[in-house]
């Protein structure tokens, strides 16, 4: 199992028996606007839906260091600083590795947002989010960023990657086990 990976903390012989491939998810906040950035995906896994940025984690990179990386590559901003606020497991069905997607944001960036190859960038209200052109599973722990909380969540998806079949997510103490 990758190292960097937090799969093992989940106890669940199932989740413990599958691979889990490393992914990162990164929101720049405008706090003073309550307005977050989101990308309207051109091309590859969730095309056509808006999403936060990110990517898989390469092999040389902590999974810090490939948030940020993302970001720059997909948004044009560079992130100053970073606050872990979840860890997602997505399964779907007949696929034998788990996404592991590591969610942060970020308050301070340089740069201003431009369109790339894989993204078209459109800020929205914090409490306004286009739920119905996101992930389903976004709705069930977007609030807890507002909020401030730290979660954990787990989504079973069905093969058409809409329909959720099972899903465990809850607030967490703390983050600070994954890095
Ligand atoms: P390529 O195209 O190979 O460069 P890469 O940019 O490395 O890919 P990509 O775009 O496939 O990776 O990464 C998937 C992105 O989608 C990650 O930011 C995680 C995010 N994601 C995947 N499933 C999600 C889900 N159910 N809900 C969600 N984000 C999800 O909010």
């Amino acid at each position: 199992m990758d190292p960097r990976s937090v799969a093992k903390y989940i106890e669940d012989a199932e989740h413990l028996q599958m691979a889990h491939r490393l992914y990162t998810l990164i929101f720049p906040l405008d706090r003073q606007a309550n307005r977050v950035l989101l990308g309207m995906k051109k091309r590859g896994f969730g095309k056509n839906k808006y999403n936060g940025f990110g990517g898989k984690v390469e092999a040389h990179e902590t999974i810090a260091a490939g948030a940020m990386r993302e970001l720059h590559e997909e948004s044009g901003l560079s992130a100053r600083s970073l606050d872990k606020h979840g860890i997602l497991f997505f399964y779907f069905e007949g696929d034998s590795v788990a996404m592991e997607v590591h969610v942060y944001v970020t308050g301070e960036y340089a740069g201003r947002a431009v369109e790339t190859d894989e993204m078209r960038p459109e800020w929205f209200d914090m409490d306004g989010m286009p739920f119905e052109k996101m992930w389903a599973d976004d709705p069930e722990w977007w609030p807890m960023v507002l909020e401030g909380k730290r979660f954990v969540g787990r989504f079973w998806f069905k093969n058409d990657m809409v329909t959720i079949t099972r899903r465990e997510v809850a607030p967490v103490d703390s983050l600070e086990f994954s890095g």
